[in-house]
């Protein structure tokens, strides 16, 4: 596989952005992109496979049963740039339907090189596709391969996983906006989206008996410590899920267990918190599927197909640039 490098976070801007969440005045927050260091792209891959976490499962559930259907959707030749790759398991049954049909290029966008590399790893050895790696922020790398487009290609963009969900309400828009500018009509974006379900069985899925969910989350406490040499004490915190109902969002954050200072010298920070405060480091919205379909007619898409998972509701969107 090629890789088209840049560099990402420079320490400046990880140390500013710290810095600038955790003295927010009413909720201090890390930004949830910094828990995906190594060790936490790991942990989440321990996630995915955890009992009480469906939606990796459900994710590429919809995928092996709809490829097929999926492609025949699609304007041929079609490359496909995925934003946000991790292993590639998942875009194994999408490139082996497309490339019974075409020879096929495929551009996983990833800010991790280790997630690169895995990727390539585990899809090489598919018959006609072509792959090149864009070590970028999702938006830049998409432009790059936009850019390299021939005249008579079709784009599918993936954005598996709920990465989505992820994002802020607003900011989720604002960033299908961003892609629908990049696109062509006719284009396509495949979007997968976890789905309102109960809140037990929410919450279990984001603080699971084993303990994963935990150390994903206080690694990036640990990452701070390792990056910015931070002071902080895991053993100070504590992992926390919860709903919050008018947002319709899973929250992570870590508890303090008691008032503490911490010193953040990379970051040119200290920080006292009180005992029983909160770090908020992710949210994780959920949707009605209508929502999706709203979504995508105000963003610049139609909604041309859903798939919902009958295990774990998720859902498998295909939009089609308008
Ligand atoms: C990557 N993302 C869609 C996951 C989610 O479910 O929001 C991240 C995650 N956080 C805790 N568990 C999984």
């Amino acid at each position: 596989m090629l890789t088209q490098a840049v560099p990402q976070f420079h320490v400046s801007e990880f140390a500013a952005e710290v810095r600038a969440g955790l003295t927010k005045p009413l909720q201090r927050e890390i930004p949830s992109k910094y828990l995906y260091d190594e060790v936490g792209s790991a942990l989440f891959e321990v996630i995915c496979v955890l009992p009480e976490y469906g939606l990796t499962r459900a994710d590429t559930r919809l995928l092996r049963q709809h490829s097929e259907e999926i492609v025949d959707r699609l304007s041929l030749p079609t490359m496909v740039a995925e934003l946000g790759s991790g292993s590639g398991k998942k875009t194994r049954w999408i490139l082996e339907a497309l490339s019974k049909r075409q020879r096929t290029f495929y551009y996983p966008i990833e800010i991790s090189a280790s997630a690169l590399a895995a990727c390539e790893k585990e899809l090489r050895e598919i018959e006609f596709v072509s792959i090149v790696g864009y070590e970028r922020p999702y938006l830049d790398g998409l432009l790059a391969v936009a850019a390299n487009r021939g005249e008579d290609d079709r784009l599918l963009v993936l954005f598996l996983g709920s990465t989505i969900g992820n994002f802020d309400r607003d900011a989720s828009e604002r960033f299908l906006r961003e892609v629908r500018r990049i696109l062509f009509p006719g284009d396509a974006l495949l979007l997968g989206t976890d789905l309102e379900k109960s809140v037990p069985q929410l919450l279990l899925a984001y603080n699971d008996p084993a303990g994963v969910t935990a150390a994903f989350n206080l690694n990036v406490l640990a990452r701070l410590n390792r990056e910015l040499g931070a002071d902080f004490d895991l053993a100070g915190f504590q992992h926390e899920a919860r709903w919050n109902f008018r947002e319709r969002r899973i929250e992570m954050h870590l508890r303090s267990r008691r008032r503490q200072t911490v010193r953040i010298p990379g970051a040119g920070l200290a920080i006292t918190l009180e005992k029983g405060e909160t770090l908020w480091t992710e949210s994780s919205h959920k949707y009605q599927p209508e929502d999706v379909l709203a979504m995508a007619n105000r963003t610049g898409f139609r909604c041309d197909a859903q798939w919902v998972d009958a295990e774990w509701p998720f859902a498998q969107n295909l939009l089609i640039a308008v």
